[in-house]
């Protein structure tokens, strides 16, 4: 008896084993691939679509911004199939634009003779090409594999919201122009398409300043724990800037004022009103190491800690909006983007009946310089420019403040999408103050539900920020935005109805054997397993 169970379950066991491998084999359709964002609808077919020697792809329509998305989409091509694509008529990739679609929309269809691909622009082509990356194996992101096929069937694509952002913070740590560029690659591939950089805060001055050449002589020259710090030439930034337009990623600056400016007032003391730094975490300017002439007694010490709060411009000086004139006029002057980001967070030690009209002027030199201002959400206490954008971080009332005012928002809940908190507990870097953010909790939110009365009509979109007091490297990055920019992408991306914890969740566990393959020191959460 014992003998023939153990007959009938080994039987059982090679039966499915030989049933089974066929299966594993075949090919998942479409609508099974872990694709993020999740696309609006996704329609299969019978078949798949191999890439062969000697393929190629046409253009149909005009666009002059399709340039880099062919050249993102042969080179990554190339470097998974070997196959060199060129462009030939009768092609079996075509590509086309059409543009009374709206940008960032797109079409793939895929059928065994080829792959028709409309979209509004090259931005939106750029995305199907993303997404036709994210339907080749794994394997693919590390070189070449051999024979790849995608299965047949219809996607079409469009996002939720315009602005699906990222912040870095370079002040807290200074990143190099390699590092930041390594992170616009890795975010453009969910169609991210802003990165907010942090550019100045007590801690360093990262932008060469023309006009003002000790905020980086003095202000650049150390970071959060009395480093090396470092600063962008416009020459660097601008070609972060190019690097991220070639991504289809807009560049946001900000230079956060009156608070959060030490690295301001270490470099000028005329703009210090005479703040108390904190006793901790000072580092005395020794200007004739950092080869600047002279001697300023109203200068403050530098700061390497990362208490916040305790600085501000004097406000009440005349020199101190010539100062940020110049500020705001070299750098917009070198952004082709549209915002200008003038902070505005934290300012503790400057009085409210100071804080607001300095930042009204500052709104107003902003759109003096062509551009359209965002400020943290404190900003709405002061009168808002028509077109000024509050950025949701902390407090519901100041965000009703300004859709009060009819002004635009993004939303950047600090309990759901702060990169700099912790995942758990034994976290190694980051903080708690905000609480604890796993992946279900980076995704479980809706940009609509967290401020009463603000709606759809008045969100701009969504955007993470990681603050860098406890990040010093890429690594650091890397760790604590994957995956939970994957969540931010999606919530801006995919309609709330279409998407779900349960299911992000089978598709991300599926997803991280990419960033294996690429060697991405992202988190591995317990709650993928
Ligand atoms: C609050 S969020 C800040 C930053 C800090 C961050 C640390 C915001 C607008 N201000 O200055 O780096 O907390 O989590």
């Amino acid at each position: 008896m014992n003998g023939l169970k153990f007959f009938l379950v080994m039987s059982c066991i090679c039966l499915v084993g030989f049933i089974g491998l066929p299966l594993e084999r075949k090919q998942a359709k479409l609508s099974e691939h872990s694709i993020i964002p999740k696309p609006l609808e996704v329609v299969d077919r019978e078949g798949s679509f191999a890439f062969k020697d000697g393929m190629g792809y046409q253009i149909d329509g005009d666009t002059d911004d399709l340039e880099y998305g062919i050249e993102f989409f042969t080179k990554f091509v190339k470097k998974s199939t070997g196959i060199e694509l060129v462009q030939k008529d009768n092609a079996e990739i075509n590509i086309a634009i059409d543009g009374s679609k709206e940008p960032e929309s797109y079409s793939i269809e895929i059928t065994p003779a080829g792959i028709v691909i409309s979209a509004g622009a090259g931005q939106g082509a750029f995305y199907a090409f993303q997404t036709i990356r994210q339907l080749m194996p794994a394997e693919a992101e590390k070189g070449k594999t051999a024979d790849i096929a995608i299965p047949a069937g219809k996607i079409t694509d469009k996002p939720e919201y315009g602005y699906r952002g990222v912040m870095l913070d370079v002040s807290r740590h200074f990143f190099l122009v390699e590092d930041v560029k390594s992170l616009i690659d890795q975010v453009a591939k969910y169609k991210v398409n802003k990165l907010h950089l942090h550019l100045s805060d007590d801690q360093g001055w990262r932008i060469e300043i023309k006009s003002w050449p000790n905020l980086t002589n003095i202000g650049g020259s150390t970071q959060v724990g009395g480093g090396k710090g470092g600063f962008y030439t416009q020459e660097d930034y601008k070609d972060i800037i190019a690097y991220a337009a070639s991504r289809y990623i807009t560049v946001i600056p900000e230079i956060d004022m009156p608070g959060h400016t030490n690295a301001v007032l270490a470099s000028y003391g005329q703009f210090n009103p005479g703040i108390e730094l904190p006793e901790e975490n000072r580092l005395a300017v020794d200007r004739k190491v950092l080869g600047v002439d002279g001697e300023d007694e109203s200068a403050t010490d530098l700061y390497t800690g990362i208490k916040v709060g305790f600085s501000t411009l004097d406000t009440k000086k005349e020199i101190t909006y010539q100062f940020i004139e110049d500020v705001i006029r070299e750098i917009a002057e070198i952004t082709p983007g549209p915002y200008f980001h003038i902070g505005g967070d934290e300012s503790l030690v400057t009085e409210l009946e100071d804080y607001k009209p300095f930042i009204e002027r500052a709104q107003a030199i902003v759109t003096k310089y062509g551009k359209t201002s965002i400020g943290w959400d404190e900003i709405a206490h002061a009168k808002l420019e028509e077109n000024s954008i509050a950025q949701f971080w902390a407090k519901e009332k100041n965000i009703k403040l300004a859709a009060d005012q009819g002004n635009k928002v993004i939303m950047s809940p600090s309990k759901h999408i702060y990169l700099d908190m912790k995942y758990d507990s034994t976290t190694r870097i980051g903080h708690t103050w905000a609480g604890l953010i796993e992946i279900d909790q980076a995704y479980n939110w809706e940009p609509t539900e967290l401020v009463e009365g603000v709606g759809k009509e008045l969100i701009l979109g969504v955007e993470a920020p990681l603050w860098t007091e406890s990040v010093e490297n890429r690594q650091d990055i890397e760790f604590m935005v994957f995956p939970r920019i994957t969540a931010l992408a999606e919530i801006g991306w995919t309609p709330q109805g279409h998407r779900s914890f349960e299911d992000y969740k089978q598709r991300l566990k599926k997803h991280t054997a990419r960033w294996d393959k690429m060697g991405m020191n992202y988190y591995r959460s317990p709650k993928l397993d």
